[in-house]
């Protein structure tokens, strides 16, 4: 599996310097998700403003990973974080439809944040491999992603246990940033 995204970061994300953020309810899958791309080795820190950040770059590539929900009095420290953001993540337990509500609260809220307006969409529909989950289409409803004015999203079914949909999530990730980037969009590309 490593070697197949080290291929697709080669392709797509090139030497352009790209910044994703991969956000979630706790236990939606998302530290799952960084070992399973095998992309470097994940770095846990707990910095000075309280909450946990994982973090592994491969070549120009940073993502950045927390827990959202909860610490309500946090999230302005999030912007730290946003700010040139190229592409979110936003991972979804699909097993867990009684908090698909406060996933879709957080979601809202992040996408809205004005240093979030320009990134692009990636939803992951995870652990559909267990019996019950969500489809894809019921969490695409869940978050109100149809209702989205100009923004660019997509969603993927996945199972990060075994990796399944990660390749092809993040296969349009890539390449929608680098159309994006070949069509002169501002923010991608730029460092702050
Ligand atoms: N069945 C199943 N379990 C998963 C999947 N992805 C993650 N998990 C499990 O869900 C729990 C929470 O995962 P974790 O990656 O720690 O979630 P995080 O809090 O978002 O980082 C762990 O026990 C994982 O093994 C999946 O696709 N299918
Ligand atoms: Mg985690």
């Amino acid at each position: 599996m490593g070697q197949v995204f080290r291929k697709l970061f080669d392709t797509f994300f090139g030497n352009s310097e790209m910044r994703v953020v991969m956000l979630g309810l706790d236990a939606a899958g998302k530290t799952t998700i960084l070992y399973k791309l095998h992309i470097g080795e994940v770095l846990s820190t707990v910095p000075t403003i309280g909450f946990n950040v994982e973090k592994v770059q491969y070549k120009n590539v940073v993502f950045t990973v927390w827990d959202v929900g909860g610490q309500e009095k946090l999230r302005p420290l999030w912007r730290h974080y946003f700010n040139n953001t190229d592409g979110l993540i936003y991972v979804v337990d699909s097993l867990d439809r009684e908090r698909i509500g406060k996933a879709k609260a957080e979601f809202q809220a992040i996408i809205k944040d004005p240093f979030m307006l320009n990134s692009i969409i990636l939803v992951f529909a995870n652990k559909q491999d267990m019996k019950g989950a969500m489809s894809p289409m019921e969490v695409c409803e869940g978050l109100g992603l149809l209702d989205l004015k100009n923004r660019k999203w997509h969603i993927q079914g996945t199972c990060a246990l075994k990796g399944d949909g990660l390749y092809e999530g993040l296969d349009w990730l890539a390449s929608t940033l680098k159309e994006l980037k070949a069509a002169g969009y501002s923010s991608i590309g730029t460092s702050s």
